[in-house]
């Protein structure tokens, strides 16, 4: 073999664990892209809005783990607070918020107890 010949075989040699290193680089780089994009979505957070004596939206729907949070823009006072126990944000008073993460799956019928006609429901699945 000439000396050459002998570099041309090096520097192919690292030619090509380079190639493949770097294709390494990328396949988890696409992995993990594609976990983000395609896997488990990750938690959200949800408004209720509670204006003029109502639940806005007074029907919601959540995946589970996700976070609800009731602003009350009304000038009094108001509640969420389900009707077998789940939860209760206890008085929420005028401008301000209350938020909840739910961690497990169940129909949720809720009433503002202080406005027992101001009701809604939450579906957690
Ligand atoms: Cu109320």
């Amino acid at each position: 073999m000439t000396v050459l010949a002998s570099l041309v075989a090096i520097v192919s040699l690292c030619w090509g664990s380079a190639l493949v290193a770097d294709q390494g680089t990328q396949a988890s780089a696409y992995a993990r892209e594609s976990r983000t994009r395609y896997g488990e979505t990750s938690p959200s957070t949800h408004t209720v809005v509670m204006e003029g004596t109502s639940f806005q939206p007074a029907d919601l729907k959540i995946s589970v783990g996700d976070t609800v949070v009731w602003v009350n823009k009304d000038p009094f006072p108001h509640t969420a607070t389900s009707k077998n126990g789940e939860f209760d944000s206890k008085e929420i008073a005028e401008g301000k918020s209350w938020e909840n993460t739910f961690k497990t799956k169940g129909d949720f019928a809720y009433v503002c107890t202080l406005h027992p006609p101001m009701k809604g429901t939450l579906k957690v699945e």
